[in-house]
């Protein structure tokens, strides 16, 4: 297509991991990163032991072959332990496992640390993949999916690995002529041992994981590395936040301002400026504007600078992003985040179950008319306090999990019913919704207490109301007892 980014011809093949053949390394945690990270360093010929607490993990793992055995530390035992995201290396307080390698003097990284060490190894600096990073408090996943959607869509050779769901040591062989898209969480920069990504994005922030890394301060360091390698070539940075400020000043006082691209949605001074559906844009002396609006997968503000940052990004790697704008269009989106899951007799429904936070949610409840709130799950650090001053729009909240108390005692204002359970909480939404009205999950807080994670909650919600709607007459008349019945566990 006419963004086509001017492609190298060399496409010679280069295997990671091969450095670490006859090397001895722990892997704590065997979820998707632990796996990945285990598979591709025996597959490499490294000498691996893994390890879980938890006994069906253990299995799985034992059932892929590796060696499952609980590390000791000292004289033969592995010289380095590699940690999954979600397991504590610090803060709150070490993971028992991590605490005796640190004793012993053992190098402690993660997946990500490992496979930047790999690619450094492995390409010796020339003929290196692009790697771009993306990090922030919301928004991660959405603008790696779309920066992935426009570069797929252009011809490009492109990997969308990370946080996203799909572990970094899936990339276990890398061509100079891809481009590798990063979706770095807190928790993955905190522990990586070696950051050096070529292009840094960050989005926003607001305090999430605050356990994790004693406190905002701790929470923002984390993030803050990711900008602070060798390698990095240009930064695109959220200015909206005083911490988006703080990294482009350091990334400009390193690099010249020319690395930094800006964007706002609130008239900071920056290259892109954000305002409502529209990004407009200062380049090469010249105003280009792109309006979203019509784009299905980019709802909500949020989205418009999502778009700002994906296109600048673009923009660094060498295209012209205005030629991008049609391919904005066929972007659909990702599951559990600003999902329209259908409109219903009326009634649209959303699922934005990846709004772990009040932050995230806010941006959900600012998109939407006349809202059905369905909310709760485990309370983050400061529960929906900053919400406060925005939720005029909604008509009434459904509160689930063990935040559902502690909600309600912040919603003084608004009408409000303690539901407990998913199913519940959809029953009554859709029992009191009428046309023109929005449910919406968006729960502004963790998945754990009732879920596996937010993806298992997401799928439960859209299941409730495709059998609610679905059992025929659910909201109006007749249907609303079926809608209980079918609907309860
Ligand atoms: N475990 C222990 N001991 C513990 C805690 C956990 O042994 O004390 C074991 C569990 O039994 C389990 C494994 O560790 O088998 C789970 O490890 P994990 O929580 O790191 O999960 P993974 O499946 O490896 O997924 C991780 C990321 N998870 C977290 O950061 C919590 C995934 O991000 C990521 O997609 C995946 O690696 C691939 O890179 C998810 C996430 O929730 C989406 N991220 C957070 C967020 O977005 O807010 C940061």
């Amino acid at each position: 297509t006419a963004y086509r980014i001017p492609v190298r011809m060399a496409v010679r093949p280069v295997r990671l991991f091969q450095s670490y053949a006859g090397h001895h390394i722990a892997v704590l945690g065997l979820g998707r990163s632990g796996m990945a990270c285990a598979g591709a360093l025996a597959s490499a010929g490294a000498d691996v032991v893994v390890w879980d607490d938890c006994e069906a993990q253990r299995a799985r793992g034992a059932a892929a072959g590796l060696r499952v055995r609980q590390p000791v530390w000292g004289g033969s035992s592995p010289e380095r332990l590699i940690v999954s995201p979600g397991i504590p290396h610090c803060h709150p307080e070490p993971h028992p496992v991590v605490a005796d390698a640190l004793g012993a003097g053992v190098a402690v990284d993660n997946d990500i640390g490992l496979f930047f060490c790999a690619l450094a190894e492995a390409c010796k600096g020339e003929d290196m993949p692009a790697v771009v990073a993306i990090t922030g408090s919301n928004g991660k996943s959405t603008t790696a999916a779309l920066l992935h959607h426009l570069l797929h869509m252009s011809g490009k050779r492109v990997r969308l690995v990370g946080n996203i769901g799909n572990p970094v040591m899936t990339v276990t062989e890398v061509t100079g002529d891809q481009i590798i898209i990063l979706e770095l969480s807190s928790y993955q920069c905190d522990l990586a041992q070696c950051l050096e990504p070529d292009i840094a994005v960050f989005l926003n922030f607001s305090p999430d994981h605050l356990d994790r890394h004693d406190g905002v301060a701790g929470y923002f360091a984390a993030k803050q590395r990711m900008f602070e390698g060798a390698r990095i070539r240009a930064a695109v940075v959220g200015l909206d936040q005083p911490e988006g400020r703080v990294i482009a000043g350091g990334v400009s006082s390193r690099l010249g301002r020319d690395a930094v691209t800006g964007f706002t949605g609130t008239g900071q001074v920056a290259a892109i400026q954000c305002r409502e559906s529209h990004l407009s844009w200062r380049r090469n002396g010249q105003r280009v504007r792109i309006d979203v609006a019509g784009c299905p997968g980019l709802k909500g503000q949020h989205n418009v600078l999502n778009a700002a940052a994906v296109l600048a990004v673009l923009d660094r790697l060498g295209a012209r992003p205005e030629d991008a704008a049609g391919d904005l269009m066929s972007f659909p989106g990702l599951p559990h985040r600003s999902q329209h899951v259908g409109t219903f007799r009326g009634i649209a429904v959303i699922n934005d179950s990846k709004a772990t936070n009040a932050a995230s949610a806010l941006q959900s409840l600012r998109s939407h008319p006349s809202i059905r709130w369905i909310a709760g799950g485990r309370a983050k650090e400061g529960g929906i306090g900053v919400l406060t001053d925005h939720l005029a729009g909604i008509r009434k909240a459904y509160l689930i999990g063990e935040a559902a108390e502690f909600f309600a005692q912040e919603l003084t204002e608004t009408s409000h019913e303690i539901c407990e359970t998913m199913d519940r909480a959809v029953a009554a939404a859709v029992r009191d919704a009428a046309a023109g009205d929005t449910i919406l999950l968006a729960p502004a807080a963790a998945s754990f207490d009732q879920y596996a994670n937010f993806e298992a909650r997401g799928d439960d919600f859209v299941a409730r109301i495709r059998t609610c709607f679905g059992a025929g007459g659910c909201g109006t008349g007749p249907g609303q007892e079926m809608c209980g019945l079918t609907t309860g566990h």
